[in-house]
């Protein structure tokens, strides 16, 4: 028996807020989990401190799927993303605390490497296609073998993806919702242009990623599926909200541009429907949302029976240990489609002090025991938690729409 001796929530702020749970054990190893939740770190934090920490103490670290669904069956009260958020945090910690007293880096634990580092897509964005194709080449001389491309909208004064003045993109921006608005008609005109000159300039043996952010409707998406057929993306994400699953047979129905969804998914229940009638080819969920590393694998056992890959979220929002989790994750499992990485702040790695690294398009987890992260608590604490939240998107006629 390997017992939980205390545990406890670290909210720090370097660069942006995160959320991170750190176990430790009657040994003295510890364990790190990220619980970060953007726009509502707190709730997490609580979810965390006043309910899970004190049924902690005491239980058998090693249990790992036990106290799975001692936290999901117990909390009576099911899913979503703050419930996920927290049981993901203590779920990594675990892993993390098992791999080390193993002696091994966590991917040897869920069944050893399946591929060398897991492929990766960065972020291009800019005002113009021009700026954005620049970033975008600066890239792939940089060995990326995939790049998303997010431009501005001739109309728009701002839209997704894009950031400010050339300062790193965090669409956590302020402490009251910043909001923006919006025209599917502006945007779906641009899109295909930004496409076809990326073809032009940057040729076929680079990957192109798009991200339409929960904003058309399935027609919508589907006329634009078949306008960037020519271009053949690697994937169109987030194409519409997925609450109603069936949102995407439409779309199915008219285009064979793959499609990616699932960044806000926190449970096999949120795609369950999309993967067993392959409406999508890639699932985005992720280690910190959708339940830690024990449900994430059960999210990618399904997808591999339907010929479905991953393509985990990894926005700045996810913190190092997340993306470390995700890594070992990845170069595991055996339907692997891509991992998006958008780079932590300088001021982020050197709090969180992690081993991955990345060569020629791929990040590696690292070969030392556990996760691979360790958090320096006493820098932490220089970086208060500061309310931010997420933007809000209104049509051009003020009425509310997905951001
Ligand atoms: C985006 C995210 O990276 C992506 O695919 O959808 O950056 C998303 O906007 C943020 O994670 C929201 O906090
Ligand atoms: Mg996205």
């Amino acid at each position: 028996m390997l017992k939980i001796v205390s545990a406890k929530v670290i909210v720090t702020c370097p660069g942006r807020n995160f959320v991170t749970l750190k176990i430790e054990t009657s040994d003295g190893v510890t364990g790190l989990g990220d619980a970060t939740l953007s726009g509502r770190e707190l709730a997490v934090a609580s979810y965390l401190t006043d309910h899970l920490v004190p049924c902690l103490i005491g239980r058998d670290a090693h249990t790992i799927e036990d106290t799975w669904q001692y936290f999901y069956r117990g909390a009576y009260w099911r899913r979503g993303p703050v419930t996920m958020s927290a049981i993901a945090a203590v779920d990594m910690a675990l892993w993390d605390i098992k791999a080390k007293v193993a002696g091994l880096p966590l991917y040897q634990l869920l069944g050893g490497k399946s591929r060398d580092g897991a492929m990766v897509y960065t972020h291009a964005n800019g005002n113009t296609i021009e700026e954005t194709l620049e970033k975008a080449q600066k890239y792939i001389a940089e060995g990326y073998k995939a790049v998303r491309l997010q431009s501005g909208v001739p109309g728009l004064k701002a839209t997704y993806g894009v950031g400010k003045a050339g300062k790193p993109y965090d669409p956590a921006d302020s402490d009251i919702p910043s909001e923006y608005s919006w025209s599917s008609e502006k945007y779906l005109r641009s899109v295909p242009e930004l496409f076809k000159k990326a073809r032009d300039v940057l040729g076929w043996d680079v990957h192109l990623l798009h991200d339409v952010h929960h904003r058309l409707t399935p027609i919508e998406a589907a006329r634009l599926g078949k306008e960037l057929e020519p271009y053949r993306l690697f994937w169109l994400e987030d194409a519409v909200t997925a609450e109603n699953q069936a949102n995407f047979r439409l779309i199915r129905q008219h285009t064979v541009t793959p499609l990616a969804v699932g960044e806000v998914f926190n449970s096999i229940w949120d795609c369950k429907q999309l993967i067993e009638e392959q409406l999508i080819d890639y699932i985005r969920a992720t280690v910190v949302h959708a339940g830690g590393i024990t449900h994430l694998r059960r999210i990618a056992a399904l997808a591999d029976i339907y010929n479905v890959r991953t393509g985990c979220h990894g926005a700045t929002d996810l913190s190092p240990v997340s993306m470390a989790a995700a890594l070992h994750f990845d170069v595991s499992i055996p339907n692997f489609g891509i991992q998006e990485w958008m780079h932590h702040a300088e001021v982020t790695d050197e709090v969180f002090r992690r081993t991955y690294s990345y060569k020629d398009g791929a990040l590696h987890p690292g070969e030392g025991p556990g996760l691979g992260v360790e958090l320096d608590e006493a820098l932490a604490a220089k970086y208060p938690y500061k309310r931010a939240y997420l933007p809000v998107n209104r049509l051009e006629d003020g009425s509310l729409t997905n951001w």
